[in-house]
């Protein structure tokens, strides 16, 4: 999977070279590349904001220097014989974020994120984008975030960790709880270590007793459980 990056914080995106994202690129599986937004403007102070029509509080971004970084993103991405891209664009007022979504993301061969930064992008660069390609307005969360770029983060570390080879052991994934499967509609179970008891908190005797079926009967009764009292929104 090829994935293009555009943020006025490149070096915020740092993070993705590294633990799971790292080995993923330098095993090939995925191919990163983060631009910086102000490369494409061309005034003395670089400038990618401005007041917003209307009236209200802070900046919003400017639609020249969007235009102009989008449009070399996918011309080079193009030119390089990738097929057709996706532009994701975090926003509070997205799509909530979801595994499904993650799943969908990560059967697509190139994605395009653009991170906005003081009170988002003018509204007209996602509606001309939408014009040329599929466009996905995401919402990681209701809160409210300085900028895209963690949204990103999250965004593309849920979906990297989807792509065949990423995760070293598969069966890890089969059983998430936002994954489909037996869990699905339930939060995970609780999961423990050695040693077998620490400050005086022992594990559950029954992970302990090699007891197949009481193990999973278990961890189902605890997940059902901790699914009522933190999300009851699932059941
Ligand atoms: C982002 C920001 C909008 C305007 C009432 C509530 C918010 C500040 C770009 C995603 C999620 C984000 C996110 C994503 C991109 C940007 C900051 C936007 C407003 C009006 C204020 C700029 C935030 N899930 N949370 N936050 N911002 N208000």
């Amino acid at each position: 999977m090829r994935i293009d990056v555009v943020s006025v914080f490149p070096d915020y995106l740092a993070g993705l070279k590294l633990s799971l994202l790292g080995r993923a690129q330098a095993d090939g599986l995925v191919d990163l590349a983060v631009h910086d937004l102000r490369q494409w403007t061309h005034d003395r102070h670089r400038t990618v904001d401005d007041t917003p029509y209307g009236g209200g509080p802070g900046m919003v971004m400017k639609p020249e220097p969007w235009g102009e970084a989008l449009d070399a993103v996918l011309e080079r991405g193009s030119a390089a014989g990738l097929p057709s891209a996706r532009l994701v664009v975090p926003t509070p007022a997205g799509r909530r974020f979801d595994q499904p979504t993650a799943q969908r993301l990560a059967d697509e061969p190139w994605l395009v994120f653009a991170c906005g930064r003081y009170e988002g992008i003018d509204q007209r660069v996602a509606d001309h984008y939408a014009e040329r390609l599929p466009v996905e307005e995401i919402s990681i969360g209701d809160y409210v975030l300085s900028g895209g770029e963690v949204a990103v983060m999250a965004i593309i570390e849920a979906v990297a960790r989807l792509l065949p080879g990423v995760v070293g052991n598969p069966e890890s994934l089969v059983e998430e709880s936002h994954a489909p499967g037996e869990w699905s509609g339930l939060v995970e179970y609780p999961v423990y270590t050695k040693p077998p008891v620490w400050r005086g908190l022992a594990v559950p005797d029954v992970l302990l007793s090699g007891h197949h079926a009481n193990v999973a009967q278990w961890r189902r009764e605890q997940a059902r459980r901790r699914t009522a009292v933190h999300r009851p929104d699932l059941l």
